[in-house]
């Protein structure tokens, strides 16, 4: 939404006032993250520059930046050993110039932060050499720093046990504990200081919202927390709201639900009525995250239209605020992508045709979702429709299309076949480009409009895009 912004601050330049809208922090509706997940830190600052900020994304979630156990799995960066900014994905060097690029193509960057644990493996060299031993880590922690049980967690209904027990026997931090926090909150002033906007707190439904009420107290006021918090009434989720966002772990299963067969999508508004989702304005929605993709709960690149499709429903909802996903195609779930001989992530190398979905990846293969041009295309109408309620709602055989009043107007297709069809409109007769295809469109005297659509695709139009 930089444009919206850019025109704000100058209206508020011209009025005089001195706050500018990002004074008041937080993520706001029509703002689209992304999470780039594997990518390192030089090629997400390049990847701003070229891409991100053009596209206009407006914030990007990147990997936990800390010092990590030294496995080739992918998940060595949930493995802390310390909070040096040191790690294979690079150098805090690195990690403060893509800060600095992002920020100059006008992307925030929010950093996981790994905060409840450090590790899970009895011994081992962390990523800069030094030793370690589970609940020993020199000049950080010692072991009176974690939680006396010591075992893993056994009762997933059990809060004290989610919160003070060890998820994945991963060595789990006594939050509680002044010493502790501070060195917490020490670690996150410190990326701070290098102009990070926020974070993603990872494995915060085991850390109790209460310490991260203290944490965030030692923070800078206007800090961003995005609070990884899956899972339902242990513990109650809304004691997060305090601290900040939370994602909505329901929407990539809806998704998954009305896009991923053939007549799915046309009970969506439905089943999201029927939905106990979190509060709109506290919620980011994925179709996927790098958890999801694993799992089988959400839909991956090995049905890529049909994720683009989700992607592009994700951004014209009015609930949520979206991020996107792009990662790396796998057949194990540990697997780690190219690494270099010194053992650093290799830089991402997207498809040759990145700009729509494959029908397949190579192993291996990273996917650059964020390159498809209708990701691009949906932001844009997304800032176009702005807060404009949905009207004309129809969910009928497989197909779903909704107006927003008369600012903007979309038909997904999920069926499995092409379809031709004519939808009533709010919006003014003109040709529109398409926002997905780049295609004209061209509404009539009275508000309808044609199109042919492929299997699993859509066509939106927008005030914003009106070319006459
Ligand atoms: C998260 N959110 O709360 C991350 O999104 C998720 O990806 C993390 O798990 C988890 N919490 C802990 O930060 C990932 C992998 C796990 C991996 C863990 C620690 O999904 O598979 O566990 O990171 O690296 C691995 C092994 C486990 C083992 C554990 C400890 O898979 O079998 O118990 O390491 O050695
Ligand atoms: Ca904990």
């Amino acid at each position: 939404m930089k444009r919206l912004a850019l025109v704000l601050t100058a209206l508020l330049a011209i009025t005089g006032c001195t706050t500018t809208p990002s004074a008041s922090r937080g993520i706001s509706k029509n703002e689209v993250g992304l999470q780039m997940f594997m990518w390192n830190w030089e090629s997400v600052g390049k990847e701003c520059k070229a891409n991100l900020g053009p596209a206009g994304f407006d914030w990007v979630l990147v990997m936990p930046p800390q010092n990590h156990i030294d496995v080739p799995q992918w998940w060595s960066h949930y493995q802390p050993v310390s909070y040096e900014i040191e790690s294979r994905l690079g150098t805090r060097e690195q990690f403060a110039q893509m800060v600095s690029d992002c920020k100059s193509a006008g992307v925030k960057i929010i950093a996981d932060a790994v905060i409840n644990h450090m590790v899970g493996i009895r011994a081992g060299t962390a990523w800069t050499g030094e030793k370690f031993v589970k609940y020993s880590h020199p000049g950080l922690y010692t072991s009176d720093d974690f939680h006396p049980g010591r075992l893993p967690i056994g009762n997933w209904s059990d809060q004290n046990q989610i919160q003070n027990y060890e998820l994945l026997s991963l060595s789990d931090l006594a939050t509680e504990q002044n010493d502790v926090r501070e060195k917490i909150s020490r670690y996150l002033n410190d990326l701070l200081s290098l102009g990070v906007y926020g974070f993603r707190i990872d494995a915060a439904r085991h850390i109790p919202a209460a310490d991260l009420q203290w944490i965030k107290a030692g923070l800078p006021a206007n800090t961003y927390f995005l609070q990884e918090v899956a899972g339902d009434e242990h513990p109650d989720i809304t004691e997060y709201y305090a601290t900040g966002d939370l994602w909505e772990f329901d929407w990539p299963r809806i998704m998954k639900k009305a896009f991923g067969n053939n007549l799915g999508a046309a009970n969506l508004p439905k089943r999201l009525k029927s939905a106990k989702l979190l509060d709109s304005d506290k919620t980011v929605t994925m179709v996927t995250n790098h958890d999801t993709e694993r799992s089988g709960e959400a839909i991956t690149t090995k049905d890529a239209m049909v994720q683009q499709l989700a992607f592009i429903y994700t951004l014209a909802s009015t609930y949520g605020k979206p991020m996107m996903y792009s990662g790396y195609s796998f057949e194990d779930r540990d697997q780690e992508p190219k690494l270099l001989s010194d053992g650093r992530v290799a830089d991402p190398v997207c498809p040759a045709i990145d700009s729509v979905p494959q029908a397949s990846y190579q192993i291996l293969q990273f996917t650059c979702q964020h390159r498809w041009k209708a990701i691009a295309g949906m932001i844009a109408w997304r800032d176009a429709v702005g807060d404009a309620e949905i009207t004309d709602a129809i969910g009928r055989s497989g197909v779903l299309s909704f107006g927003r009043g008369a600012t903007g107007h979309i038909i997904l297709n999920g069926t499995d076949k092409p379809i031709e069809t004519t939808v009533q409109t709010q919006m003014p007769a003109g040709i529109y480009t398409d926002a997905i295809s780049g295609k004209s469109i061209t509404v009539d005297e009275i508000g309808k409009f044609t199109v042919q659509l492929e299997a699993k695709s859509a066509a939106a139009i927008s005030g914003r895009s009106d070319v006459r």
